[in-house]
């Protein structure tokens, strides 16, 4: 790819919006105010939360770039956007959630820590809704001879690996990648597609531009950004990021004891529901208070209820769900589906008149609930915290 360049350093970073919390410069990782979250139902793209885990690639959309799809396929192929934007247009709505959400929380039941784990990750995740515009995989991988719905192609891939071009020190110096089972990428209903835009505007580099995947209803880790290649493989991506991190242990497993090869990449993340209009610690006067927030699913299951407690979990009233309020604009020809891929936001209120803890749980179409207690789902590498998110109020 002459003219493109994954840098080396951090001279040639984008520029970003200065109410992010930056947890890490570099990489950058940065995550917007909780109340910027709850102010529209997509998030605005320089608010929206940015993981990396290395230098921002300097690229373009010239016909000098291009995504190749190759492996286990009988004739490989190298396509340009010119020649992506050439299949239908497709628009889902997604909440991308890092798995390192509310990871903050869960180190303060016992540190999750470990040599060689990127630090860069702690506490970066954060819930947040985009209306991405780009080619399904699905269509792409037909040109390549994989049908719909193959979990084995001709040649036998069964995974489908998204290699990009950025330097990650996990990966020594290689680009992120990830992988996902061809089944899914073959799958059109589950609309794991090539994205170019975001919220109507061209990708943004922080984003991926000029293309990304996104696997919708999956932990952020498999949304690989800045595409280079589309392997069809026989196993799962051998990379760091899919074998030796986003993976969820039990509370038992330490860094003395960990077996890596025991784990399932992480996939679908679970239901989640968290109060964005009060931090961890407040203080209210008496009377009546007002909690806005959101919840989440993974897996394209929809958040059925959410329940809310101002008592310190005794008594629970049913949360006012509400989404889409900002309108999504129509494009010709888009084949939008709902909204099953993203957030609910959620509102709920009622009478505080002493000190107390605030606290949400969501419940998904499967009758999944959030967890009691952070302890419980304790891991050693701080992911998928999804506990009952609980604030205190003060009553002065
Ligand atoms: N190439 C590349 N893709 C990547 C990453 C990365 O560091 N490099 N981070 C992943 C992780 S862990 C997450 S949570 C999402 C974050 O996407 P965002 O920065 O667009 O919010 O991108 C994923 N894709
Ligand atoms: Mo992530």
């Amino acid at each position: 790819m002459s003219g493109l360049r994954a840098p080396s350093n951090y001279s040639e970073e984008p520029p970003r919006h200065p109410s992010l919390m930056v947890n890490s410069q570099e990489p950058f990782n940065a995550e917007p105010p909780r109340s910027a979250l709850i102010a529209s139902y997509v998030t605005p793209v320089d608010l929206f939360y940015k993981r990396n885990h290395g230098p921002i690639p300097v690229l373009d959309d010239t016909e000098r770039y291009r995504v190749s799809i190759c492996g286990l396929v009988e004739k490989p192929l190298e396509l340009s956007m010119a020649d992506i934007k050439k299949f239908p247009k497709h628009t889902v709505t997604v909440t991308l959630q890092c798995a390192g959400n509310r990871r903050t929380a869960m180190s303060k039941v016992k540190p999750v820590k470990g040599v060689g784990w990127d630090v860069s990750a702690i506490g970066t995740g954060h819930y947040a809704t985009s209306i991405w515009g780009g080619a399904k995989l699905a269509d792409v991988l037909e040109l390549v001879g994989i049908s719909k719905l193959t979990s084995v192609s001709p040649l036998g891939g069964k995974h489908v690996e998204f290699v990009s071009v950025d330097m990650c020190k996990e990966e020594k110096g290689g680009p992120y990648k990830s992988s996902i089972p061809l089944i899914q990428a073959t799958n059109l209903d589950a609309e794991v597609i090539l994205a170019y835009e975001m919220n109507g505007e061209t990708l943004n580099r922080d984003h991926g531009y000029p293309l990304r995947v996104i696997v919708p209803g999956v932990i952020g880790a498999r949304s690989v950004k800045w595409l280079s290649s589309i392997d069809i493989i026989e196993k799962e991506c051998q990379g760091f990021f899919t074998q030796r991190d986003y993976k969820m242990f039990p509370p038992s497993v330490n860094w003395e004891n960990i077996d890596w090869s025991t784990r399932r990449p992480q996939m679908d993340f679970p239901v989640q529901s968290v109060i964005c209009s009060l931090e961890e610690e407040n203080t209210v006067k008496p009377g009546k208070i007002v909690v806005h927030g959101y919840a989440v699913s993974g897996g394209g299951r929809g958040i059925e209820r959410v329940d809310v407690s101002f008592d310190g979990g005794n008594t629970w009233e049913e949360a006012i769900r509400y989404q889409k309020s900002t309108a999504v604009p129509y494009v010709a020809d888009d084949t939008s589906t709902g909204d099953k891929w993203a957030w609910v936001l959620f509102k709920a209120e009622a009478d505080v008149s002493h000190t107390t803890e605030i606290i949400t749980k969501a419940v998904d179409i499967a009758g999944n609930v959030q967890p009691e207690n952070v302890a419980v789902i304790w891991n050693l590498r701080g992911i998928l915290n999804t506990s009952w998110h609980r604030v205190r109020v003060e009553c002065v």
